[in-house]
């Protein structure tokens, strides 16, 4: 049985992740969707949020489990006992770091393999942070966004 698992911040859960998380469970017997608990951080919507966000929008899918993580990446994936990591690249930007990151991941635990899959063309400006600040000055974020993370952006900022 193969697990991968997609790891990020999803404050909160944008369409450009939900494209990644579909696609990576039509190729893979389960994913866990792996939120960071970062208390470092000052997030608009807190871990317990994010998580119940993620549940919503993928209760279509079978093979999925959401959670949530602290700490080293690549200690989460050992105690679990996943195959891969996959991310989102969107531009060379992304790369830089995500490169970096799976590198360093690699010196870490040598048995831990990332994959990288592009962003779909529609999806390739978006990121939590885009969304956040467009639906703060009152932009339209339709089409962007599962309406159920619409509904929760508009209760935050009420
Ligand atoms: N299209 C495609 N992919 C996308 C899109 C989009 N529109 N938007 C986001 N993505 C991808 C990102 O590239 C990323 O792969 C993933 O979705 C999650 O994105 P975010 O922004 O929600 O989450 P990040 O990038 O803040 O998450 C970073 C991690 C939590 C994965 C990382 O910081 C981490 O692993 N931290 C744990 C500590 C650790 O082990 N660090 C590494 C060793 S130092």
């Amino acid at each position: 049985m193969k697990t991968a698992v997609c790891p990020g911040s999803f404050d909160p859960v944008t369409n450009g992740h939900l494209d990644i998380i579909k696609r990576t469970s039509k190729m893979m017997d389960k994913v866990i969707v792996a939120v960071l608990y970062n208390p470092s951080k000052n997030p608009l919507f807190s871990v317990e949020e994010r998580i119940t966000l993620l549940r919503e929008v993928t209760k279509d899918i079978p093979n999925i489990e959401i959670d949530c993580f602290s700490g080293l990446l690549v200690d989460y994936v050992k105690e679990k006992r996943i195959n891969a990591i996959v991310k989102g690249l969107r531009a060379v930007s992304d790369f830089e770091y995500e490169f970096q990151m799976a590198l360093m991941n690699k010196k870490l635990n040598p048995e831990v393999e990332t994959i990288f899959m592009m962003t779909s063309s529609e999806f390739s400006y978006l990121s939590s942070s885009i969304i956040k600040e467009t639906f703060k000055f009152k932009g339209c974020i339709d089409g962007l966004v599962p309406d159920k993370v619409k509904k929760a952006l508009e209760k935050k900022y009420e």
